[in-house]
């Protein structure tokens, strides 16, 4: 029985699945779907995902998409006896959730209102206002980091969640500097996550190759003086 990815390496979403599988030892076929094109927008896959979004696990006719969603499920249904991705105790599961949340609703919308008008709306430079609310979401994650980990002092599913968008964040320029602990965080993770350089870090280098010009001209034009810069 096959399980089948349906995405590709580059975004964030797919990246932080992509990590949970390797950890927790799931194989998943990917099925390379590029979006905004006919791949996400015939009859099969829309019956998977009327949102045409990627990444969409198929297991065996149960569709899920919303990547926390699918590496919840993956821990729940492959990894029944592990207790460290995903904790049972639901006072640990809690702080794993939060920080899921977090990281779907606060670090990633955050960034998308940020860095979204350069990549992909034209704009010359990036929205301060918005600058100013990434950069306290950054601020929020320092705090988050206090025992190591953004759930706790443990490596978990957040964290791929977390890792996969922050180290976008850093690909895209933003300083991180003021954040110690984001920094410290993101150099363990690159040695402590199994598969970081072949997932990870090769969806950064997708990330960049399609968008390092709009970023050094955004960049170029930015204000130093801002808050940010
Ligand atoms: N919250 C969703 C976001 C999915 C998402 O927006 N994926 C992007 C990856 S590039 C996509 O498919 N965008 C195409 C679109 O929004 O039409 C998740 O985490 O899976």
């Amino acid at each position: 029985m096959t399980v089948d990815l349906y995405g590709k390496i580059g975004p964030a979403g797919c990246r932080s699945v992509l990590l949970t599988a390797k950890a927790i030892g799931v194989k998943l076929n990917m099925i390379t779907t590029i979006p905004l094109t006919d791949d996400v927008r015939n009859p099969e896959f829309l019956k998977m995902n009327p949102q045409k979004t990627i990444p969409v696990l198929n297991d065996n006719g149960l569709y899920i998409n919303e990547s926390r969603a699918i590496m919840q499920y993956l821990c729940n249904k492959y990894s029944p006896s592990d207790d460290q991705y995903y904790p049972k105790l639901p006072e640990k599961r809690a702080i794993v959730d939060a920080r899921l949340n977090f990281e779907l609703g606060t670090l990633q919308q955050r960034f998308e209102q940020a860095y979204f008008p350069v990549l992909f709306f034209g704009a010359s430079t990036f929205p301060p206002d918005k600058m100013k609310k990434l950069e306290e979401a950054l601020g929020y994650l320092e705090i988050y980091l206090e025992n190591g980990y953004v759930a706790g002092n443990f490596l978990s599913i957040a964290d791929f969640s977390v890792v996969a968008t922050v180290s976008t964040i850093l690909a895209a320029g933003q300083k991180i500097h003021q954040f110690p602990k984001v920094v410290d965080y993101l150099n363990r993770c690159r040695i402590q996550i199994v598969g970081y350089e072949e997932i990870n870090q090769k969806g950064i280098d997708d990330f960049l190759a399609r968008f390092k010009t709009k970023l050094d001209t955004a960049w170029s034009n930015w204000d130093m003086n801002s808050p940010t810069g």
